[in-house]
């Protein structure tokens, strides 16, 4: 029962009622509850018959032998057993920031080797959170390393607008050996989760602290047991805590935190691999079955010739089944660079991007259960970011930037609110947005970014304007877009180059003829200098480059530094007659 872990109304004594006090910290905004939940796992395992198995009621009395993560003089100074009404709650010594991390642990009964958890004990541990969330600063949950990767993405994805921390840890080598992880790792989850607000679902495991959802076990013996193949850890616990902000998921809502126990279990994991029989899938994919996460080769890719296999998955998801499409590949993301890519997505497939298998099957699992939504509504979900599970690839960003609110969503995010402050981050990023948009040829992107009153002639750091970056990529139609809709033809980046410059660099002949129908003229000093630079293309028989140059305007006849003209240098009566028919 719970009903002892929660602190009845009572006050504690301050450490400086004694005597002897050294301790600076009177103040209770100096000390941080964290509520640890000990599932079980090799942490608290001992031999039996020669086995590592779960020690029940032990695991407390131990931690209280240990200065390192007990100061048993400060809980008698503070009453701390009395006033908690158990002996289950314990305090870490002072931490550097002057900090003391007052810890409750509630120990499951039994515990478990994560080896036997299921999807009933991942709801175990959500509702005890959400119980007794409003009691704690940060929540650890001590768990076995063995599916501690699949707990941790199922409890981010369960955790809806989570605002405090909840850490997964563990170990490899048992707490009561001489020689262990378990320690550092409990001391490390419990420092970050009492001393920092990072509103995510992590996993802490020998140094690093982890978004839960990223990480796989990769090492079965080894302290450095988990990896976060495509994203860098939260923080890192060196000589300092180290947290990346950058990285660490932002609360975005008002909304009140609620954990979402209901999980969808007719769910599964399929790896494919060379030669798999339809029957084989076909089998996999029967019902009750309702969502799959296929594991595919290398950026999400199948055999394209096994249409036998193609028919499978295609029956499945006109039927119903949700089946994502996660690599194989430890790192790397899943994208439509190839035709053996291509058939999957229209097999009806969705994309996992970068998830890592687990992620996406807990994922599912959460997804799945949504009553309130209809198939469309959850393949959409399944496709978006909930928790940082998945980066933004090319295709999201293009997305993103063709969604004329883009700016808006923005703005919400970094809660702006007014008019002013807006139009100055719309200022800020229209430029840069644009060239990206350019650089791929979205005119969509564009458009949006126009219809939010953005300027498409203003150039980025470099002074580089859309047409620039269309000229460069060969874009005929977007460049004629950026003409008709404001950008100029005569601006200069901070190398002085202009649109035509580029068109001619890379080029592209039919923008080169569109820029100078425009207008697009060499300047004078260019044209002067043009002679050598000609020369020297005639030089090397380049006479495509010597046509794009002529097309821009050049004159042939122009002479170089030692006073021939391309026409002299080239030659021959046959080829001279190609440049000027030209
Ligand atoms: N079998 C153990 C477990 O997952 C492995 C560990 O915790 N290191 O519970």
């Amino acid at each position: 029962s719970l009903h002892n872990i929660n602190p009845p109304r009572m006050k504690r004594l301050s450490s400086c009622n004694s005597i002897e006090c050294v301790d600076p910290v009177t103040s209770p905004s100096a000390e941080a509850r964290v509520l640890v939940i000990n599932t079980g796992g090799t942490i608290g395992m001992t031999l039996h018959d020669n086995v590592l198995a779960p020690k029940a009621n032990a695991f407390v009395k131990q931690m209280r032998k240990l200065p390192v993560v007990h100061d048993e003089l400060y809980a008698q100074q503070t009453r701390l057993y009395d006033y908690y009404g158990s002996e289950n709650t314990l305090v870490l010594p002072l931490s550097k920031d002057n900090k003391r991390i007052i810890y409750t642990i509630l120990e499951y009964k039994p515990l478990l080797d994560s080896s036997n958890m299921t999807t009933d004990d991942w709801g175990r541990i959500g509702k005890d959170i959400e119980k007794n969330y409003e009691n704690y600063d940060g929540f650890v949950i001590l768990h076995g390393t063995d599916t501690m990767a699949y707990t941790a993405s199922a409890l981010s994805f369960m955790c809806e607008h989570l605002g405090k921390p909840i850490i997964l840890t563990g170990s490899q080598v048992p707490i009561y050996e001489m020689r262990n992880d378990g320690r550092d790792n409990l001391l490390g989850a419990l420092l970050i989760a009492g001393q920092f607000v990072i509103p995510e679902v992590c996993l802490y495991f020998y140094n690093k602290l982890y978004r839960g959802n990223r990480v796989t076990k990769v090492d079965a013996g080894s302290f450095n047991a988990f990896s976060s193949p495509n994203l860098a850890p939260l923080a890192t616990a060196e000589v300092d805590i180290t947290i990346n902000w950058d990285t660490v998921w932002r609360a975005n809502t008002t909304a009140k935190f609620q954990v979402s126990t209901e999980l969808n279990r007719n769910v599964g994991l399929l790896r494919l691999f060379p030669g798999i029989t339809s029957a084989t899938v076909r089998a996999f994919l029967q019902p009750p079955m309702e969502g799959v996460v296929l594991e595919t080769y290398g950026s999400g890719n199948a055999p394209d010739n096994r249409l036998d296999l193609l028919e499978e998955l295609k029956k499945a998801t006109d039927s119903g089944v949700i089946i994502i499409n996660c690599t194989q590949c430890l790192r790397g993301t899943v994208s439509a660079s190839y035709a053996t890519g291509k058939v999957l997505m229209d097999a009806g497939l969705i994309a996992g991007g970068d998830m890592t298998p687990e992620a996406a099957l807990s994922k599912l699992s959460y997804v799945l259960a949504k009553k309130d939504l209809d198939l469309a509504a959850k393949k959409k979900m399944m496709a978006q970011n909930l928790r940082g599970e998945m980066s933004a690839d090319l295709a999201g960003a293009k997305l993103c930037l063709s969604d004329s609110r883009f700016i808006q969503v923005i703005a919400k995010s970094l809660s702006i609110s007014c008019k002013e402050e807006l139009e100055a981050i719309r200022d800020a990023l229209t430029p840069p947005l644009a060239c990206a948009a350019a650089k791929i040829g979205d005119k969509e992107a564009l458009e949006a970014i126009k219809e939010m009153g953005g300027n498409l002639f203003l150039g980025d750091y470099d002074g580089r304007t859309p047409l620039h970056i269309a000229a460069c990529e060969g874009h005929l139609e977007l460049v004629e877009y950026l003409l008709n809709h404001g950008a100029t033809v005569y601006a200069k980046d901070r190398y002085g180059d202009t649109p035509l410059c580029n068109a001619v660099r890379f080029r592209h002949k039919e923008v080169v003829k569109l820029l100078r129908k425009t207008g697009a003229h060499f300047s004078r000093d260019k044209l002067e200098e043009a002679g050598t630079e000609l020369c020297s293309l005639a030089a090397s028989g380049d006479l495509e480059g010597l046509k794009i140059w002529s097309l821009a305007g050049a004159d042939l006849n122009e002479t170089g530094y030692d006073g021939q003209t391309a026409i002299q240098v080239v030659g021959s009566r046959d080829t001279y007659s190609t440049l000027i028919n030209y």
